[in-house]
Protein backbone atom coordinates (compact mmCIF):
# COMPACT_ATOMS: atom_id res chain seq x y z
CA UNK A 1 0.00 0.00 0.00
CA UNK A 2 2.83 2.71 1.10
CA UNK A 3 4.65 1.60 -2.25
CA UNK A 4 1.94 2.09 -4.47
CA UNK A 5 1.19 5.36 -2.76
CA UNK A 6 4.62 6.25 -3.18
CA UNK A 7 4.47 5.47 -7.08
CA UNK A 8 1.52 7.51 -7.30
CA UNK A 9 3.07 10.13 -5.45
CA UNK A 10 5.73 10.01 -8.14
CA UNK A 11 3.57 9.41 -11.01
CA UNK A 12 1.62 12.83 -10.05
CA UNK A 13 4.71 14.63 -9.45
CA UNK A 14 6.38 13.62 -13.02
CA UNK A 15 2.89 14.87 -14.63
CA UNK A 16 2.61 17.80 -12.52
CA UNK A 17 6.56 18.97 -13.82
CA UNK A 18 5.80 17.49 -17.53
CA UNK A 19 2.43 20.23 -17.37
CA UNK A 20 4.53 23.16 -15.62
CA UNK A 21 7.34 22.59 -18.28
CA UNK A 22 4.60 22.52 -21.41
CA UNK A 23 3.11 26.00 -19.89
CA UNK A 24 6.58 27.07 -19.48
CA UNK A 25 7.18 26.82 -23.12
CA UNK A 26 6.38 30.25 -25.34
CA UNK A 27 3.96 29.92 -28.02
CA UNK A 28 5.26 30.41 -31.80
CA UNK A 29 3.10 31.97 -34.07
CA UNK A 30 4.11 32.57 -37.64
CA UNK A 31 2.55 34.52 -39.77
CA UNK A 32 3.44 34.55 -43.21
CA UNK A 33 2.46 36.31 -46.04
CA UNK A 34 2.47 35.79 -49.99
CA UNK A 35 4.43 37.39 -52.18
CA UNK A 36 5.06 40.28 -49.97
CA UNK A 37 7.71 42.51 -50.43
CA UNK A 38 10.88 43.94 -48.61
CA UNK A 39 9.46 47.74 -49.86
CA UNK A 40 6.13 46.85 -49.27
CA UNK A 41 5.77 47.67 -45.18
CA UNK A 42 6.37 50.95 -43.69
CA UNK A 43 9.40 50.26 -41.49
CA UNK A 44 10.60 48.75 -44.44
CA UNK A 45 10.58 51.85 -46.25
CA UNK A 46 7.35 51.71 -48.19
CA UNK A 47 5.73 55.02 -47.87
CA UNK A 48 2.45 54.49 -50.21
CA UNK A 49 1.20 51.52 -47.70
CA UNK A 50 0.19 52.17 -44.40
CA UNK A 51 0.88 49.26 -42.34
CA UNK A 52 0.56 50.40 -38.59
CA UNK A 53 0.17 46.92 -36.68
CA UNK A 54 3.35 45.57 -38.52
CA UNK A 55 5.44 48.56 -37.81
CA UNK A 56 4.06 48.61 -34.32
CA UNK A 57 5.00 44.62 -34.36
CA UNK A 58 8.74 45.85 -35.37
CA UNK A 59 8.84 48.64 -33.02
CA UNK A 60 7.91 45.85 -30.00
CA UNK A 61 10.66 43.44 -31.68
CA UNK A 62 13.81 42.61 -33.66
CA UNK A 63 13.55 44.10 -37.44
CA UNK A 64 15.95 41.73 -40.03
CA UNK A 65 17.26 43.50 -42.64
CA UNK A 66 19.10 40.81 -44.51
CA UNK A 67 16.82 38.05 -43.68
CA UNK A 68 15.96 36.01 -46.61
CA UNK A 69 13.41 32.94 -47.60
CA UNK A 70 14.86 30.28 -49.21
CA UNK A 71 13.61 29.86 -52.53
CA UNK A 72 11.60 33.07 -54.95
CA UNK A 73 8.78 31.00 -54.76
CA UNK A 74 6.21 29.84 -52.72
CA UNK A 75 6.40 25.62 -52.90
CA UNK A 76 10.37 25.45 -52.69
CA UNK A 77 10.29 28.13 -49.77
CA UNK A 78 7.65 26.64 -47.97
CA UNK A 79 9.00 23.41 -48.21
CA UNK A 80 12.43 24.64 -47.00
CA UNK A 81 10.97 26.38 -44.09
CA UNK A 82 8.84 23.59 -42.65
CA UNK A 83 11.29 20.76 -43.84
CA UNK A 84 15.06 22.40 -43.40
CA UNK A 85 15.72 21.14 -46.93
CA UNK A 86 16.80 22.78 -49.74
CA UNK A 87 13.85 22.33 -52.40
CA UNK A 88 16.66 21.41 -55.13
CA UNK A 89 17.28 18.16 -53.31
CA UNK A 90 13.71 17.11 -53.70
CA UNK A 91 13.07 18.68 -56.78
CA UNK A 92 10.33 21.13 -55.64
CA UNK A 93 8.80 23.45 -58.11
CA UNK A 94 5.90 25.59 -58.21
CA UNK A 95 2.78 23.09 -57.67
CA UNK A 96 -0.05 22.50 -60.27
CA UNK A 97 -3.75 22.41 -58.66
CA UNK A 98 -3.89 19.03 -57.97
CA UNK A 99 -0.24 18.04 -57.12
CA UNK A 100 0.21 15.39 -54.50
CA UNK A 101 2.25 16.13 -50.89
CA UNK A 102 5.36 17.72 -51.84
CA UNK A 103 6.63 16.53 -47.99
CA UNK A 104 7.01 12.94 -48.24
CA UNK A 105 5.08 11.83 -44.55
CA UNK A 106 8.47 10.26 -43.01
CA UNK A 107 9.94 13.34 -43.53
CA UNK A 108 11.29 15.58 -40.21
CA UNK A 109 8.75 18.98 -40.20
CA UNK A 110 8.67 21.61 -37.69
CA UNK A 111 5.52 20.85 -36.67
CA UNK A 112 6.53 17.46 -36.00
CA UNK A 113 9.60 19.06 -33.53
CA UNK A 114 6.56 21.10 -31.62
CA UNK A 115 4.46 18.35 -31.47
CA UNK A 116 7.52 16.69 -29.87
CA UNK A 117 7.63 19.13 -27.40
CA UNK A 118 4.03 19.22 -26.49
CA UNK A 119 3.02 21.79 -28.31
CA UNK A 120 -0.46 21.71 -30.56
CA UNK A 121 0.13 22.49 -33.90
CA UNK A 122 -2.11 24.18 -36.62
CA UNK A 123 -2.03 25.48 -40.57
CA UNK A 124 -4.40 28.14 -41.08
CA UNK A 125 -4.60 29.39 -44.38
CA UNK A 126 -2.29 28.82 -47.98
CA UNK A 127 -0.57 25.50 -47.83
CA UNK A 128 0.25 24.84 -51.72
CA UNK A 129 2.39 21.91 -50.82
CA UNK A 130 0.37 19.42 -52.32
CA UNK A 131 -2.25 17.31 -50.82
CA UNK A 132 -2.90 13.40 -52.08
CA UNK A 133 -0.11 11.39 -53.18
CA UNK A 134 0.89 10.06 -56.82
CA UNK A 135 -0.47 6.77 -56.58
CA UNK A 136 -3.59 8.03 -54.78
CA UNK A 137 -4.54 11.72 -55.97
CA UNK A 138 -6.66 14.27 -53.54
CA UNK A 139 -10.02 13.06 -53.63
CA UNK A 140 -11.58 16.39 -53.04
CA UNK A 141 -15.30 14.32 -51.94
CA UNK A 142 -14.17 12.22 -49.79
CA UNK A 143 -10.99 12.02 -46.87
CA UNK A 144 -8.18 14.47 -49.20
CA UNK A 145 -5.08 13.23 -47.73
CA UNK A 146 -2.20 12.82 -46.50
CA UNK A 147 -1.83 16.53 -46.31
CA UNK A 148 -0.81 18.61 -43.13
CA UNK A 149 -2.02 16.02 -40.67
CA UNK A 150 0.00 13.36 -41.66
CA UNK A 151 3.23 15.34 -41.30
CA UNK A 152 2.94 16.66 -37.70
CA UNK A 153 -0.30 19.47 -37.86
CA UNK A 154 -2.94 18.26 -35.23
CA UNK A 155 -5.03 20.51 -37.04
CA UNK A 156 -5.43 22.65 -40.25
CA UNK A 157 -7.98 24.82 -42.03
CA UNK A 158 -7.15 25.65 -46.06
CA UNK A 159 -6.75 27.11 -49.13
CA UNK A 160 -5.45 24.08 -50.55
CA UNK A 161 -3.19 25.63 -53.23
CA UNK A 162 -3.12 28.97 -54.31
CA UNK A 163 -5.84 31.46 -54.63
CA UNK A 164 -5.30 31.53 -58.11
CA UNK A 165 -5.60 27.87 -58.66
CA UNK A 166 -8.93 25.40 -58.49
CA UNK A 167 -9.94 24.19 -56.66
CA UNK A 168 -11.35 27.16 -54.85
CA UNK A 169 -12.57 25.67 -51.67
CA UNK A 170 -11.78 25.80 -48.60
CA UNK A 171 -10.43 22.24 -46.60
CA UNK A 172 -10.75 22.17 -42.63
CA UNK A 173 -8.66 18.69 -42.03
CA UNK A 174 -9.82 16.30 -44.59
CA UNK A 175 -12.75 17.33 -45.75
CA UNK A 176 -14.40 20.33 -47.90
CA UNK A 177 -15.79 22.75 -46.02
CA UNK A 178 -20.21 22.28 -47.54
CA UNK A 179 -19.31 20.13 -49.39
CA UNK A 180 -22.23 18.90 -51.23
CA UNK A 181 -22.90 14.91 -52.45
CA UNK A 182 -25.09 15.79 -55.48
CA UNK A 183 -22.65 18.19 -57.08
CA UNK A 184 -18.97 16.44 -56.55
CA UNK A 185 -15.94 18.38 -56.84
CA UNK A 186 -13.51 17.19 -60.06
CA UNK A 187 -9.98 18.85 -60.56
CA UNK A 188 -7.99 18.81 -63.51
CA UNK A 189 -6.24 20.19 -66.48
CA UNK A 190 -9.00 20.15 -68.73
CA UNK A 191 -12.62 20.84 -69.37
CA UNK A 192 -12.63 17.25 -70.85
CA UNK A 193 -10.88 16.00 -67.68
CA UNK A 194 -13.81 17.52 -65.05
CA UNK A 195 -16.99 18.37 -66.80
CA UNK A 196 -19.28 15.85 -65.51
CA UNK A 197 -22.92 15.08 -65.95
CA UNK A 198 -24.00 16.20 -62.35
CA UNK A 199 -21.47 18.45 -61.12
CA UNK A 200 -21.56 22.19 -61.84
CA UNK A 201 -19.40 23.58 -64.59
CA UNK A 202 -17.56 26.61 -64.88
CA UNK A 203 -17.33 28.93 -67.79
CA UNK A 204 -13.84 28.43 -69.58
CA UNK A 205 -12.14 31.65 -69.47
CA UNK A 206 -10.00 30.80 -72.74
CA UNK A 207 -13.74 30.93 -74.95
CA UNK A 208 -15.45 33.54 -72.39
CA UNK A 209 -13.80 36.34 -71.47
CA UNK A 210 -16.74 38.11 -70.54
CA UNK A 211 -17.49 35.42 -67.77
CA UNK A 212 -14.14 37.17 -66.01
CA UNK A 213 -16.07 40.17 -64.41
CA UNK A 214 -14.07 40.45 -61.55
CA UNK A 215 -11.23 41.90 -63.91
CA UNK A 216 -9.59 40.25 -66.66
CA UNK A 217 -6.38 37.84 -66.32
CA UNK A 218 -4.81 36.32 -69.24
CA UNK A 219 -1.01 34.25 -69.21
CA UNK A 220 -2.72 31.18 -67.88
CA UNK A 221 -4.87 32.59 -65.63
CA UNK A 222 -8.40 31.79 -67.57
CA UNK A 223 -9.05 28.49 -67.09
CA UNK A 224 -12.18 27.95 -65.07
CA UNK A 225 -13.73 31.24 -63.78
CA UNK A 226 -14.75 31.39 -60.73
CA UNK A 227 -16.29 34.09 -58.73
CA UNK A 228 -15.78 36.34 -62.15
CA UNK A 229 -12.07 35.74 -61.65
CA UNK A 230 -9.86 33.46 -64.10
CA UNK A 231 -8.09 30.60 -62.45
CA UNK A 232 -5.21 28.45 -63.14
CA UNK A 233 -6.37 24.55 -64.23
CA UNK A 234 -10.48 23.56 -64.26
CA UNK A 235 -12.92 22.47 -61.52
CA UNK A 236 -16.21 20.95 -61.91
CA UNK A 237 -18.94 20.87 -58.87
CA UNK A 238 -18.67 22.08 -55.17
CA UNK A 239 -21.00 25.85 -56.07
CA UNK A 240 -21.88 25.66 -52.50
CA UNK A 241 -18.52 24.94 -51.64
CA UNK A 242 -16.68 27.88 -53.55
CA UNK A 243 -14.78 30.52 -50.88
CA UNK A 244 -15.64 34.12 -51.39
CA UNK A 245 -12.44 35.65 -52.82
CA UNK A 246 -13.49 38.72 -50.46
CA UNK A 247 -13.95 37.37 -47.44
CA UNK A 248 -10.92 34.80 -46.94
CA UNK A 249 -9.04 37.25 -44.97
CA UNK A 250 -12.23 37.24 -42.47
CA UNK A 251 -12.32 33.49 -42.82
CA UNK A 252 -8.67 33.09 -41.80
CA UNK A 253 -8.50 35.66 -39.50
CA UNK A 254 -11.75 34.32 -37.32
CA UNK A 255 -9.96 30.31 -37.68
CA UNK A 256 -6.50 31.89 -36.42
CA UNK A 257 -8.76 33.78 -33.23
CA UNK A 258 -10.98 30.78 -32.50
CA UNK A 259 -7.39 28.66 -32.52
CA UNK A 260 -5.99 31.12 -29.98
CA UNK A 261 -8.42 31.02 -27.70
CA UNK A 262 -9.26 27.60 -27.40
CA UNK A 263 -5.38 26.60 -26.99
CA UNK A 264 -4.91 29.06 -24.68
CA UNK A 265 -4.01 26.71 -21.70
CA UNK A 266 -1.52 24.92 -24.23
CA UNK A 267 1.48 25.81 -25.81
CA UNK A 268 0.62 25.74 -29.36
CA UNK A 269 3.05 26.82 -33.19
CA UNK A 270 0.44 28.51 -35.18
CA UNK A 271 1.60 28.75 -38.80
CA UNK A 272 -0.81 31.36 -40.04
CA UNK A 273 -0.46 31.57 -43.63
CA UNK A 274 -2.14 34.59 -45.55
CA UNK A 275 -2.82 34.57 -49.19
CA UNK A 276 -2.62 38.43 -49.43
CA UNK A 277 -1.10 39.86 -51.18
CA UNK A 278 -0.83 37.22 -53.82
CA UNK A 279 -3.17 37.51 -57.16
CA UNK A 280 -5.88 37.65 -57.71
CA UNK A 281 -6.00 40.45 -54.89
CA UNK A 282 -9.66 40.33 -53.71
CA UNK A 283 -9.22 42.64 -50.43
CA UNK A 284 -13.03 43.10 -49.01
CA UNK A 285 -14.77 46.46 -49.80
CA UNK A 286 -13.91 47.87 -46.58
CA UNK A 287 -10.38 47.66 -47.77
CA UNK A 288 -10.57 48.69 -51.25
CA UNK A 289 -8.99 52.57 -52.17
CA UNK A 290 -7.37 52.53 -48.77
CA UNK A 291 -4.33 53.08 -50.92
CA UNK A 292 -3.18 54.30 -54.64
CA UNK A 293 -1.86 51.10 -55.66
CA UNK A 294 -4.81 49.78 -56.72
CA UNK A 295 -5.97 46.13 -55.34
CA UNK A 296 -1.89 44.98 -54.51
CA UNK A 297 -1.80 47.83 -52.07
CA UNK A 298 -5.52 47.20 -50.63
CA UNK A 299 -4.48 43.86 -49.84
CA UNK A 300 -1.82 45.00 -47.66
CA UNK A 301 -3.56 47.35 -46.06
CA UNK A 302 -5.92 43.99 -45.20
CA UNK A 303 -3.18 41.99 -44.43
CA UNK A 304 -1.77 44.11 -42.14
CA UNK A 305 -5.29 44.24 -40.33
CA UNK A 306 -4.63 40.62 -39.95
CA UNK A 307 -1.64 40.56 -38.29
CA UNK A 308 -3.66 43.31 -35.84
CA UNK A 309 -6.18 40.70 -35.70
CA UNK A 310 -3.99 38.06 -34.48
CA UNK A 311 -1.62 40.31 -32.17
CA UNK A 312 -5.46 41.43 -30.28
CA UNK A 313 -6.32 38.01 -29.78
CA UNK A 314 -2.77 36.86 -28.34
CA UNK A 315 -3.55 40.14 -25.82
CA UNK A 316 -7.12 39.27 -25.26
CA UNK A 317 -6.17 35.45 -24.14
CA UNK A 318 -3.55 37.05 -22.26
CA UNK A 319 -0.77 35.41 -23.91
CA UNK A 320 1.04 38.11 -25.80
CA UNK A 321 3.58 37.85 -23.74
CA UNK A 322 4.59 34.22 -23.76
CA UNK A 323 4.20 34.33 -27.75
CA UNK A 324 7.04 34.56 -30.37
CA UNK A 325 5.84 36.32 -33.48
CA UNK A 326 7.02 36.08 -36.32
CA UNK A 327 6.24 37.74 -39.55
CA UNK A 328 7.74 37.30 -42.73
CA UNK A 329 6.99 36.33 -46.42
CA UNK A 330 7.70 33.49 -48.62
CA UNK A 331 9.40 35.45 -51.75
CA UNK A 332 9.44 38.63 -53.07
CA UNK A 333 7.07 40.91 -55.00
CA UNK A 334 5.31 40.97 -58.11
CA UNK A 335 2.89 43.17 -59.52
CA UNK A 336 -0.27 42.00 -61.76
CA UNK A 337 1.25 38.94 -62.54
CA UNK A 338 -1.13 38.30 -65.47
CA UNK A 339 -4.36 39.93 -63.53
CA UNK A 340 -5.50 43.26 -64.81
CA UNK A 341 -5.43 44.62 -60.92
CA UNK A 342 -4.56 48.24 -61.23
CA UNK A 343 -1.07 47.15 -59.60
CA UNK A 344 0.74 48.98 -62.34
CA UNK A 345 0.01 51.38 -64.95
CA UNK A 346 0.79 51.13 -68.61
CA UNK A 347 3.14 54.00 -69.79
CA UNK A 348 4.66 54.55 -72.96
CA UNK A 349 8.01 53.37 -71.53
CA UNK A 350 6.21 49.88 -70.47
CA UNK A 351 4.74 49.26 -66.65
CA UNK A 352 5.13 51.77 -64.41
CA UNK A 353 4.85 50.59 -61.01
CA UNK A 354 3.06 54.46 -59.44
CA UNK A 355 6.45 54.92 -57.45
CA UNK A 356 6.04 51.88 -55.21
CA UNK A 357 9.19 50.30 -55.15
CA UNK A 358 7.80 46.42 -53.90
CA UNK A 359 11.23 45.33 -53.70
CA UNK A 360 12.68 48.31 -51.71
CA UNK A 361 16.47 48.71 -52.57
CA UNK A 362 17.12 45.50 -54.45
CA UNK A 363 16.90 44.31 -58.01
CA UNK A 364 14.30 42.18 -58.81
CA UNK A 365 11.28 40.02 -57.20
CA UNK A 366 9.79 36.95 -57.28
CA UNK A 367 10.82 34.20 -59.34
CA UNK A 368 13.85 36.09 -59.48
CA UNK A 369 17.60 35.37 -57.86
CA UNK A 370 18.19 38.92 -57.43
CA UNK A 371 17.54 40.28 -53.90
CA UNK A 372 14.38 41.02 -54.40
CA UNK A 373 13.04 37.39 -55.04
CA UNK A 374 14.21 36.04 -51.53
CA UNK A 375 15.36 38.63 -49.63
CA UNK A 376 12.30 39.56 -47.44
CA UNK A 377 10.33 41.19 -44.36
CA UNK A 378 11.86 39.18 -41.13
CA UNK A 379 9.78 40.62 -37.23
CA UNK A 380 10.46 38.13 -34.66
CA UNK A 381 8.39 39.80 -31.66
CA UNK A 382 8.58 38.19 -28.07
CA UNK A 383 7.99 40.77 -25.50
CA UNK A 384 10.21 41.45 -22.81
CA UNK A 385 12.81 39.03 -23.61
CA UNK A 386 13.78 39.90 -27.38
CA UNK A 387 15.22 43.39 -27.00
CA UNK A 388 13.31 45.54 -29.63
CA UNK A 389 15.85 47.04 -32.67
CA UNK A 390 17.38 46.19 -35.60
CA UNK A 391 19.98 43.63 -37.28
CA UNK A 392 21.94 43.22 -40.16
CA UNK A 393 22.64 39.33 -39.24
CA UNK A 394 22.69 37.38 -42.35
CA UNK A 395 19.36 35.04 -41.51
CA UNK A 396 18.03 32.10 -43.44
CA UNK A 397 13.73 30.75 -42.75
CA UNK A 398 15.22 27.11 -43.46
CA UNK A 399 17.10 27.58 -40.45
CA UNK A 400 13.99 27.64 -38.13
CA UNK A 401 13.94 23.65 -37.94
CA UNK A 402 17.59 23.35 -36.60
CA UNK A 403 17.04 26.94 -34.42
CA UNK A 404 13.90 25.91 -32.67
CA UNK A 405 15.22 22.57 -31.98
CA UNK A 406 17.98 24.17 -29.96
CA UNK A 407 15.71 26.28 -28.57
CA UNK A 408 13.25 23.55 -27.21
CA UNK A 409 16.08 21.48 -26.29
CA UNK A 410 15.56 18.34 -28.69
CA UNK A 411 18.16 16.55 -30.93
CA UNK A 412 17.07 16.96 -34.21
CA UNK A 413 16.41 13.10 -35.63
CA UNK A 414 19.70 11.54 -37.82
CA UNK A 415 19.30 12.58 -41.17
CA UNK A 416 16.80 15.37 -40.35
CA UNK A 417 16.84 19.16 -41.56
CA UNK A 418 19.73 18.49 -43.14
CA UNK A 419 20.28 21.81 -44.58
CA UNK A 420 19.04 23.91 -41.38
CA UNK A 421 21.96 25.19 -39.03
CA UNK A 422 21.38 26.71 -36.09
CA UNK A 423 20.91 30.39 -36.09
CA UNK A 424 18.97 31.11 -32.59
CA UNK A 425 20.61 33.52 -31.07
CA UNK A 426 20.38 35.71 -34.43
CA UNK A 427 16.94 34.77 -34.25
CA UNK A 428 16.62 35.69 -30.52
CA UNK A 429 18.51 38.91 -31.18
CA UNK A 430 21.26 37.50 -28.98
CA UNK A 431 23.85 38.03 -31.46
CA UNK A 432 24.52 39.95 -34.85
CA UNK A 433 26.43 36.97 -36.32
CA UNK A 434 25.52 36.71 -40.19
CA UNK A 435 25.28 32.25 -41.33
CA UNK A 436 29.37 31.96 -42.97
CA UNK A 437 27.61 31.39 -46.05
CA UNK A 438 23.85 31.28 -47.09
CA UNK A 439 22.27 29.49 -50.23
CA UNK A 440 19.62 31.02 -52.86
CA UNK A 441 16.89 29.18 -55.18
CA UNK A 442 15.09 30.49 -57.65
CA UNK A 443 13.24 28.67 -60.66
CA UNK A 444 16.43 29.27 -63.28
CA UNK A 445 19.43 30.05 -60.99
CA UNK A 446 21.17 29.23 -57.50
CA UNK A 447 23.37 31.46 -55.60
CA UNK A 448 25.84 31.27 -53.29
CA UNK A 449 26.14 34.51 -50.52
CA UNK A 450 29.21 34.70 -48.29
CA UNK A 451 30.63 37.91 -46.67
CA UNK A 452 30.53 40.77 -49.00
CA UNK A 453 29.84 38.55 -52.20
CA UNK A 454 27.19 36.85 -54.26
CA UNK A 455 27.82 34.33 -56.51
CA UNK A 456 24.88 33.44 -59.14
CA UNK A 457 24.67 30.58 -61.23
CA UNK A 458 22.30 30.23 -63.96
CA UNK A 459 20.71 26.78 -65.64
CA UNK A 460 18.24 25.82 -68.40
CA UNK A 461 14.64 26.24 -67.75
CA UNK A 462 11.55 25.92 -70.29
CA UNK A 463 11.49 30.43 -70.37
CA UNK A 464 15.23 30.29 -71.09
CA UNK A 465 17.11 27.49 -72.64
CA UNK A 466 20.19 29.10 -73.04
CA UNK A 467 20.91 30.05 -69.82
CA UNK A 468 23.36 33.05 -69.40
CA UNK A 469 26.90 32.90 -67.70
CA UNK A 470 27.74 33.25 -64.34
CA UNK A 471 27.83 36.42 -62.34
CA UNK A 472 29.16 38.04 -59.60
CA UNK A 473 28.29 40.52 -56.96
CA UNK A 474 30.15 42.49 -54.04
CA UNK A 475 26.84 43.68 -52.02
CA UNK A 476 28.89 45.68 -49.85
CA UNK A 477 29.43 48.02 -52.45
CA UNK A 478 26.03 47.33 -54.66
CA UNK A 479 23.48 46.53 -53.16
CA UNK A 480 20.96 46.70 -56.48
CA UNK A 481 23.33 44.47 -58.05
CA UNK A 482 24.36 46.46 -61.63
CA UNK A 483 27.72 45.82 -61.61
CA UNK A 484 28.96 42.40 -62.14
CA UNK A 485 32.38 42.18 -61.38
CA UNK A 486 33.01 38.42 -62.43
CA UNK A 487 35.95 39.11 -64.70
CA UNK A 488 37.70 41.20 -62.07
CA UNK A 489 37.58 39.05 -59.36
CA UNK A 490 37.87 35.77 -60.74
CA UNK A 491 39.39 33.33 -57.91
CA UNK A 492 36.46 34.97 -55.95
CA UNK A 493 34.38 33.63 -58.27
CA UNK A 494 36.20 30.23 -58.52
CA UNK A 495 36.12 29.46 -54.70
CA UNK A 496 32.28 30.30 -54.77
CA UNK A 497 31.61 28.17 -57.71
CA UNK A 498 33.49 25.08 -56.07
CA UNK A 499 31.71 25.84 -52.49
CA UNK A 500 28.39 26.11 -54.32
CA UNK A 501 28.65 22.60 -56.14
CA UNK A 502 29.92 20.68 -53.52
CA UNK A 503 26.58 21.49 -51.16
CA UNK A 504 24.38 21.02 -54.24
CA UNK A 505 25.94 17.72 -54.50
CA UNK A 506 26.01 16.67 -51.18
CA UNK A 507 22.99 15.62 -49.16
CA UNK A 508 22.91 18.14 -47.04
CA UNK A 509 25.40 21.04 -45.19
CA UNK A 510 25.06 20.46 -41.61
CA UNK A 511 27.70 19.23 -40.14
C1 LIG B 1 2.89 30.87 -61.62
C2 LIG B 1 1.69 31.71 -61.95
C3 LIG B 1 1.61 32.85 -60.95
C4 LIG B 1 1.62 32.32 -59.53
C5 LIG B 1 2.82 31.43 -59.33
C6 LIG B 1 2.85 30.80 -57.97
C7 LIG B 1 1.29 31.68 -64.39
C8 LIG B 1 1.63 32.31 -65.69
N1 LIG B 1 1.83 32.24 -63.31
O1 LIG B 1 2.95 29.77 -62.45
O2 LIG B 1 0.47 33.62 -61.15
O3 LIG B 1 0.45 31.60 -59.24
O4 LIG B 1 2.83 30.40 -60.28
O5 LIG B 1 3.01 31.74 -56.99
O6 LIG B 1 0.54 30.72 -64.35
S1 LIG B 1 3.56 31.28 -55.63
O7 LIG B 1 3.73 32.45 -54.79
O8 LIG B 1 2.58 30.38 -55.08
O9 LIG B 1 4.86 30.66 -55.90
CA1 LIG C 1 4.34 33.38 -52.85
Amino acid sequence: MRNRLVIISLLCNCLAQVIFAALEKPNVVIIYGDDVGYGDIGVYGSEKIPTPHIDALATSGLRFTDAHCSAATCSPSRFSMLTGIFGFRANVRILAPNAPLAIPVDTFTIADLFKEAGYQTAVIGKWHLGLGSKEAPADWNGQVKPGPLEIGFDYSFLLPSTNDRVPCVYLDNYTVVNHDPNDPIFVGFSPEQVNRPGSHSYPDGRENRQAMTYYQSSHGHNHSVINGIGRIGFMSGGKAALWDDETMADVFVDKARNYIRTNKDAPFFLFFSSQDIHVPRAPHPRFQGKTELGYRGDAMVQFDWCVGQIIEALKTSDLLENTIVIFSSDNGPTYDDGYVDGSTVKTSKGNNDQGHYAAGPFRGGKYQIYEGGTRVPLIISWPDTIKPGSTNALVNQIDFVHSFATFLDLDLPKGAALDSRDTIDAFLGKSNQSLPYMLEEAANAVAIRKDQWKYIEFHASKYRPNPGPAELYDLSADIAEVNNVIAEHPQVAKSLRKQLSTIQASSGIRK
